[in-house]
């Protein structure tokens, strides 16, 4: 459970870090299973559905940037999920009804993990209301050298940001971002950072030789309902679970205006958008 400085940390600033909130035990369990997971898949030869990988490696290269959706499809990541522990700390931030909503690992391998742009995650599952939390597992120390997560705190009652260019959402916050307010949050394995959904984000590329693994959770107040846009929205379906309370009956609605994430081309990862992003603005 949160105690009431970290719920009023994370009210006022849009995001609270929790130390040693999984143990020593439970971080090599994790990491033991996503060891067997990785196993087998290259550049060449790997399930699309199931992960990406990094793109700048030979054929033959191992290295993954993301698995998706683990804990639809790996019990260990499911359990936790689904544990009292976890959901105690949701329902201090959300309230009784819950919604579990999608998950991933985002893995940075030494030297080479990929950069992540400045971005709202509402920008990309834009709901009726901003009670959506993404909750990231450090699985490994991680510090600014191996990419850790980058906040600017007390955005989170700001109007969202703008993603987009020409009409077309770019995965990324497409203003000159004020990064003199930016705070890395450096943290041991086994730190848990709650960040609201409308916290600015980003990371740096690894540039040590130690992994940095992120497990991310998200969740949703059950009556943040979600805006239809498309195979975006569709594409969650399989993956939401109430894990708490009740199934609303209406959508609260607190937002007057709620942008549309238009793909120019097709849907695109986080990474890939960005990467297009990031192309186009050099051109
Ligand atoms: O892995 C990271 O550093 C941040 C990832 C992130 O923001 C995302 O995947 O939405």
């Amino acid at each position: 459970m949160f105690t009431a400085p970290q719920l009023e940390e994370y009210r006022r600033e849009g995001y609270v870090l929790f130390s040693e909130f999984l143990s020593p035990a439970e971080i090599a369990a994790l990491r033991a299973d996503l060891d067997s997971i990785a196993t087998g898949n290259s550049l060449a030869s790997h399930d699309k559905t199931r992960l990406e990988m990094e793109p700048d490696q030979p054929p033959a290269g191992r290295l993954i940037r993301r698995l998706y959706e683990p804990c639809t499809h790996y019990p260990s990541f499911r359990a936790l999920s689904d544990s009292a522990k976890l959901l105690d700390c949701v329902e201090q931030l959300l309230g009784p009804d819950l919604i579990f909503h999608y998950s991933k690992i985002n893995m940075k391998p030494p030297h080479i993990g990929s950069v992540v742009d400045w971005h709202q995650d509402w920008s990309y599952y834009p709901l009726t209301n901003r009670d959506s939390v993404s909750i990231l597992f450090y699985l490994d120390d991680a510090s600014v050298e191996n990419g850790c997560l980058q906040v600017i705190p007390r955005q989170h009652l700001q109007p969202l940001i703008d993603h987009t260019t020409g009409g077309f959402f770019r995965g990324k916050i497409t203003e000159k971002v004020d990064e003199s307010h930016a705070l890395p949050l450096e943290g041991k394995a086994g730190s848990v950072i709650f960040m609201h959904c409308m916290t600015p984000h980003a990371s740096l590329t690894n540039t040590s030789d130690k992994p940095r693994r992120t497990l991310i959770l998200s969740y949703r107040a059950a009556d943040a309902y979600p805006i239809y846009c498309g195979v975006m929205s569709t594409s969650a379906d399989p993956h939401l679970r109430l894990v708490r309370g009740q199934y609303a009956t209406a959508a609260r609605v607190t937002e007057r205006r709620i942008p549309i994430p238009r793909y120019e081309t097709k849907v695109a990862s986080l990474y890939e958008l960005q990467e297009q992003a990031r192309a186009a603005e050099k051109k």
